[in-house]
């Protein structure tokens, strides 16, 4: 028993190390909540996404603080939705696509991480300027992901 939790410590620890963590991914009893999860996470997503975008796009006056503390929220749970596609979990808004285009699905999930993490990044700066050009990419790869693989 002991032998087992040192390996998996050990595992773990490499995967760190490689940059291959991920994070704690949720478990589900049915398809149902992790279906209510990839949707929530994605709303939430959405509404921090709002208000970077209303800066971005001039809607509302730049504030520094808030485009930062925003953008970080939009890359954290940029990480989340994808525990709630697994295969059991077939439904709501998701074409059957997800699960016959795999390769293509997580390249574009993976895409929409790296462009929210570089809005982050812009974020930090406190340059309107990097902020909107970050802005643009990280819109594009949200809309990316929906036009192929949401029905509605
Ligand atoms: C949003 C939101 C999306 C994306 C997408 C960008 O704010 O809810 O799904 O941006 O519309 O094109």
């Amino acid at each position: 028993m002991k032998r087992k939790h040192t390996l998996l410590v050990a595992l773990a620890t490499v995967a760190t190390l490689a940059g291959i963590s991920t994070p704690a991914s949720a478990q589900f009893a049915k398809a149902e909540d992790a279906i209510k999860y990839r949707q929530s996470a994605l709303f939430v997503m959405a509404q921090h996404f709002g208000r970077v975008g209303a800066m971005a796009n001039g809607k509302v006056p730049y504030d520094a603080k808030a485009a930062e503390q925003n953008a970080d929220i939009v890359a954290a749970m940029a990480k989340l939705p994808w525990a709630g596609f697994e295969a059991a979990h077939e439904g709501g808004k998701a074409k059957p696509e997800v699960w016959k285009e795999q390769a293509k699905f997580k390249e574009l999930a993976e895409k929409m991480q790296a462009e929210t993490d570089k809005l982050a990044v812009a974020a930090k700066t406190g340059d309107l300027d990097k902020l909107k050009a970050a802005f643009g990419p990280a819109a594009a790869s949200c809309k990316a992901c929906h036009d192929d693989f949401r029905s509605r």
